[in-house]
């Protein structure tokens, strides 16, 4: 098929327990294989089969023909870069040049976590959280449900996942908990320098 489902970075366990295995098995190994499924069966002998990804997300966004196979080919792409994201033991204050483009950027690490856990919280039902790249400047947004910053000129840098299926196992209603412990604990800040690298 056109479209693959690509293999997590890490164990499935790697990321207890702020990310339970069993969030995994369910959130890659159900939610985001049945979006690939999806994407391939919709676009299945169409000459959108013959792109790439982001291709098929920027010439669906703006279709509203084609919004069904812009939200599953956005999820597609959202949750694998939701993973690539993370990693066992990341998050907390970035070093380097990725902390100090935090800094000039927010004024400091502690105001950047607070303004990622507002946009997160305040993000009303399913959803996602990013710090994006926007005219050479870092920014933090939030979008509804399969919605991303590929289609707004921006050029996404980190995300989390603000969907209940994210963390309704591990922290049940609690998304405020869950959005501190991914910064606190999975954040993987190498991912953010190399989008803003190859930006
Ligand atoms: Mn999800």
């Amino acid at each position: 098929m056109a479209f693959e489902l690509p293999p997590l970075p890490y164990a499935q366990d790697a990321l207890e327990p702020v990310m339970s295995a069993k969030t995994l098995e369910f959130h890659y190994g159900k939610h985001h294989k049945t979006y690939v499924d999806t994407l391939n069966k919709l676009t299945d002998g169409t000459p959108l089969a013959a792109k790439s990804l982001i291709e098929v997300i920027r010439e669906t966004a703006k279709d509203d023909s084609k919004a069904t196979i812009f939200n599953n080919a956005a999820q597609v792409w959202n949750h694998t870069f939701f993973w690539n994201g993370m990693k066992p033991k990341g998050g907390g204050k970035p070093t380097g040049d990725i902390g100090a483009r935090i800094d000039q950027a927010f004024g400091g690490y502690d105001k950047f976590a607070t303004d990622f856990q507002t946009a997160a919280t305040t993000q009303f039902g399913s959803g996602w959280a990013w710090l994006v790249l926007e005219a050479g400047s870092l920014k933090i947004t939030k979008t509804p449900n399969a919605v991303d910053p590929l289609v707004t000129n921006q050029t996404p840098l980190l995300t989390c996942d603000v969907w209940e299926h994210a963390y309704y196992l591990d922290f049940q209603n609690r998304r405020p908990d869950f959005v501190k412990s991914f910064l606190e604990n999975l954040v993987n800040w190498d991912f953010v320098a190399q989008n803003i690298a190859k930006a």
